[in-house]
């Protein structure tokens, strides 16, 4: 019998915190725009969308739930994507922040960030300030004295209000090597149910680096700790997105792409996430791999459907 074609899983992260609105004129800021690019991501081929909220008004990162209410519905109803709300929202926000929209959602998938670290948005600084909204300087310049806060007490939070209390499964987003073995930890408590999606985090500043060795040191790890347990998948900040998650697929890994993450699409700017879905498309049918529908994601990852 042929052996099967492994399938890869595509998340699309729409819009993130990270990004400023003058950044792109291509960043979905209001609902109707997560909402439209959302969708039009998912009948690129993501399986998975990783979605943050905006302030319809600014741009500016909220965390708001009656704001993911105005594009979450519109997804769910013209999609069977798996929707993947975050729970790190920015690190400007407090943990009941970052927890509200998923507690009001209750989805299928949320990403739980598995430890504090510096994450730094101020080198964004270096753009003609002519360019930015007027908010946005001093909200890169505070991501200087700010920690992203992740404490082994806040993860068991989110793990017993939305893994317990909702049966949510998790992105596990690791910055660094350290993470699987916090991962790791919760696993030996019992915390939290394999299969585990691992969702390796490159290029942060604060975090690992996208240096191709971190990637396979990351990997080599991971499958110590976790063996058979696990699914990795691959997000690399900025230009160096599509490299590194080019990488991932040829390494047996999952991708996310998506305007949080990167902004560049080739040479220039990415005109709209579901291109950068259409383009990592296309690379991984060029390495001869199937993209996973949401159903086949449902099934590799254990969600609750
Ligand atoms: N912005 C990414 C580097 C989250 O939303 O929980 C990581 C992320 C975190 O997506
Ligand atoms: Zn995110």
């Amino acid at each position: 019998m042929a052996k099967q074609a492994r399938k890869v899983v595509i998340t699309c992260a729409v819009t993130g915190s990270v990004h400023t609105p003058s950044m792109s004129p291509h960043l979905p800021v209001t609902p109707d725009q997560i909402a439209a690019e959302a969708i039009a991501a998912a009948e690129a081929g993501a399986a998975i969308l990783h979605l943050h909220a905006r302030d319809p008004r600014d741009g500016r990162p909220t965390a708001d739930p009656a704001v993911f209410m105005q594009f979450l519905p519109r997804i769910k109803q013209a999609t069977d994507a798996v929707i993947n709300i975050s729970t790190g929202g920015s690190s400007l926000m407090s943990l009941d922040e970052r927890l509200a929209a998923a507690t009001q959602a209750q989805p299928e998938m949320c990403s739980l960030n598995m430890g504090s670290m510096n994450f730094a948005l101020f080198p964004m600084l270096d753009r003609p300030r002519e360019w930015q909204h007027e908010w946005e300087p001093t909200l890169l310049e505070a991501t200087r004295s700010t920690i992203f806060k992740n404490t082994f007490a806040d993860i068991e939070t989110i793990l017993e209000r939305l893994g317990k209390g909702f049966g949510t499964r998790f992105e596990f987003e690791c910055y660094d090597v350290g993470h699987l073995y916090s991962l790791a930890h919760f696993r030996d408590r019992g915390l939290v149910e394999p299969p585990f999606f691992i969702q390796f985090v490159l290029g942060i500043l604060g975090g690992i680096g996208t240096d191709p060795e971190n990637l396979a040191h990351m990997k080599r790890i991971a499958d110590k700790l976790f063996g058979d347990d696990y699914r990795f998948s691959v997000l690399a900040a900025g230009r160096a997105q599509m490299p590194l998650i080019t990488m991932a697929a040829a390494m047996g890994g999952n991708v996310r792409v998506g305007l949080e993450d990167s902004l560049y699409d080739g040479r220039g700017l990415a005109r709209s996430n579901a291109d950068q879905v259409k383009r990592i498309r296309a690379i991984l049918e060029g390495l001869s791999l199937e993209v996973a529908t949401p159903e086949e994601a449902r099934a590799m990852l254990a969600l609750k459907g």
